[in-house]
């Protein structure tokens, strides 16, 4: 049974947000029925609350009726919402004020976004401002105009997903940006260009990335991904389709690393995706703080299921129990187990494609030993195997280090971890990790064994896991203001091939070119010809380059006659003339150099990027440069707690001052593995204790 539920007063919000673990805070105040009076009067003394616009509408002819909620100040322009929805550029409304009585339960005034609960026959269509998404508090009415409930960006998501609506989210500064164009428009009428030429332009218009990764790097974020055909957004919020374009990339990665997995003797198996709540909370520990993220199936069909079984968001607790079965003695060990699967964990922060989503594929790796030192050896071997990932396959280089106590995967010992820097955004990325669980998973599974001198003693156990975020990151560390930059290893297309005809030579230069294809084919490079005849060189320079092919080959007349091609490089731009004579050598040995220069820029991008602090004032000036901060720490969960807290504040601050800096806090990213020496009596760079290591900082995904 669905819940359903009735909201009309202040109350019963409360009520609902009481019961539903949703914290607020509340301002009473005079009626605010307008943005205007809205603005003046919803003050909080002790938070930033962005204030949101609520309207009601319809679409005149589809009789389809909307709940927006938009930021104050997003500028909401009705023919563009149209045109986004899909109808005529007038049909859009405000909605009679009786069906808003009806279904919302809200008078004019007073809409805001609890009222979608009151909706339960879904007969509203929610549509969400993408500005309102990862906010820090958020204002809304609680079904009446004289409160404002302060809610969190994740409490938002959190109601939306209990009020059953499939939001669409809605980014309308893109939105105004397509409606607007006259400029555009209207110089193709004054040059009034034939209507095929016309169709071309347009494409080209819509195919190349219109924003810049230092404007807004969300959205370059996603025209890359969308762009360059490696997503497509799907209806449910946090779920997005892989295309071939990544998918493929992903299976690249996959084979690389499964083949390193089994030089280390690993062995792949399938467990279920379901497990039951028995065995999931059987540990309870390591499920502290994440049991809002795990999804139940509870119904088959109409009918309500005898006991709910969750879906897996990692499975310790699914294989554990069948490991304790398969082992009686040391001669049964060490089990090395790994398997490739698809995660589910309902997250209620913003979603990113690739990075943060409510399923994901992955591989998890879990193993017992019959000693620590067995364990923990384990533990970094499996560590290099996804630095090697990173560092060959994707041409990003990684920070091998360990968690601190605060950021360790709570069933573990420790958690190592290899740690990314995007550098266009200055956000860190956690790569992959690896965790000695020591015992406490073996303690509550019974997994136990005798060991040489015949005593019971209960396994070491690792689990590690890397993920599809490994793609996202490539993508944000690579890309560019033109698109995609892919490192050839795991580029689905290497070399493209692009012929330079016209209606005389057509028919010779594809025949050439068709020749060079059929060469590199034949030395296994990927490569593809696009012999289309309806889309001009320039067209597909720009189609190629968003999807960030490695190599663009140009074949034209003067090419043939000279028995040469033209090489035009994605990463650098760099562009120069080969022979074909052994052409398919010297493109091997170009993707070569070109997976080698790519790492090494990014390697440069980070290292410059990536400062020594020794007090607080030069940590916070790094900090809203927004580099990486190694800096001398005393090793302490509670200063940890401290630098996180202090670090928001201060940077609100600095922006406030109107500085451009990044916002949020920062956290450890890793105590690298490779430690400078710290001279004797060494402070630590936030508290007066000693410092017993060194930190890396930033802020981080
Ligand atoms: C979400 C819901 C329930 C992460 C969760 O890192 C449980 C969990 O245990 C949870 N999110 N984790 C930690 C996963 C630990 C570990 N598992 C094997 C890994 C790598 C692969």
């Amino acid at each position: 049974m669905e819940t359903s539920y009735s909201l009309t007063n202040i109350d019963e919000t409360e009520k609902f947000c009481n019961d539903n673990g949703i914290e607020f805070s509340c301002v009473r105040h005079p009626p605010v029925p307008t943005v205007e009076t809205m603005i003046e009067e919803v003050k909080f003394p002790d938070k930033e609350v962005v204030l949101a616009k609520n309207l009601f509408l319809k679409d005149k002819k589809k009789k389809t009726l909307y709940l927006l909620v938009a930021k104050h100040d997003t500028v909401v322009d009705f023919k563009a919402l149209a045109k986004f929805l899909k109808t005529g550029s007038s049909n859009i409304r405000g909605g009679d004020s009786d069906k808003l009585e009806e279904i919302l339960k809200v008078k004019g005034g007073s809409i805001n976004l609890f009222c979608i609960l009151n909706d339960n026959e879904k007969k509203v269509q929610l549509l969400v401002d993408k500005s309102l998404y990862g906010q820090e508090w958020l204002g809304i009415h609680p079904m009446q105009n004289d409160a404002t409930f302060a809610i969190s960006g994740a409490d938002m998501e959190k109601v939306i997903t209990l009020s059953n609506h499939e939001p669409q989210v809605i980014n309308f500064s893109e939105l105004v940006v397509l409606s607007d164009t006259p400029k555009y428009k209207q110089q193709k009428k004054e040059k009034k260009p034939k209507k095929e030429k016309k169709a071309k332009d347009e494409d080209l218009h819509e195919l190349g990335i219109t924003i810049s990764r230092e404007d807004d790097f969300s959205l370059w974020y996603s025209q890359v991904i969308t762009k360059s055909e490696m997503i497509e957004y799907y209806d449910v919020s946090g779920c997005y389709i892989l295309r071939p374009w990544s998918y493929g990339i992903w299976e690249r990665v996959q084979r690389f690393l499964d083949g390193l997995f089994k030089q280390s003797g690993v062995e792949n198996s399938y467990f279920p995706i379901f497990v039951t709540e028995k065995a999931l909370t059987k540990e309870e520990d390591h499920l502290e703080g994440f049991a809002p993220e795990v999804a139940w199936v509870t119904k088959s069909g109409k009918t309500d299921m005898k006991e709910p079984i969750a879906i897996r968001p990692t499975s310790e607790t699914i294989m554990y129990p069948a490991f304790a079965k398969w082992v009686q003695s040391h001669r049964d060990l060490p089990i090395l187990l790994n398997q490739w699967t698809n995660i589910v964990r309902w997250e209620f922060k913003h979603p990113t494609p690739f990075i943060r989503t409510r399923e994901f594929l992955w591989q998890e790796g879990h193993t017992a030993h019959a000693t620590k030192d067995e364990a923990t050896k384990f533990v970094y071997e499996i560590l290099e195997c996804y630095a090697k990932t990173y560092e060959e396959m994707y041409s990003v280089p990684v920070i091998r280090g360990i968690k601190s106590r605060g950021e360790t995967f709570a069933g573990a010992d420790f958690t190592s971890t290899v740690e990314l820097f995007v550098p266009s955004n200055g956000r860190g990325i956690q790569g992959a990790t690896s965790h000695y669980l020591g015992q406490n998973f073996s303690k509550m599974f019974d997994l136990w064994f005798e060991n040489e001198d015949k005593k019971k003693d209960f396994a070491h156990q690792t689990s590690w896991g890397f993920t599809t975020r490994s793609i996202g990151a490539m993508i944000m560390i690579h890309g560019d203001n033109k698109g995609l930059v892919l490192p050839p290893k795991v580029a689905q297309v290497q070399v493209v091939i692009v012929p330079i005809t016209n209606k005389d030579n057509h028919d010779e230069i594809l025949e050439s070119a068709d020749k060079v294809f059929a060469t590199l084919k034949g030395s296994g490079i990927r490569v593809k010809i696009d012999d289309r005849k309806n889309y001009k060189p320039g067209w597909k320079f720009n189609h190629w380059e968003v999807k960030g092919v490695p190599i663009r080959l140009e074949i034209g007349k003067k090419d043939i006659e000279n028995s040469e091609v033209r090489v035009v490089r994605r990463f650098d731009g760099k562009k120069f003339q080969l022979s074909t004579e052994g052409i398919s050598q010297s493109l091997l040995d170009e993707l070569d150099k070109i997976q080698a220069g790519m790492y090494d820029k990014a390697v440069k991008e980070r290292d410059d990027r990536m400062k020594n602090a020794a007090t607080w004032d030069d940590f916070m000036s790094e900090l809203n440069q927004r580099n990486l901060i190694l800096t001398p720490w005393c090793d302490q969960e509670s200063c940890e707690d401290n630098v996180k807290e202090r670090s928001k504040e201060e940077s609100k601050q600095a922006e406030n001052a109107g500085e451009e800096v990044l916002t949020g806090s920062a956290k450890t990213l890793c105590k690298p593995i490779s430690q400078p020496e710290l001279a004797e009596g060494t402070k630590c760079f936030a508290c007066d204790s000693n410092a017993t290591s060194t930190a890396l900082w930033g802020r981080s995904y």
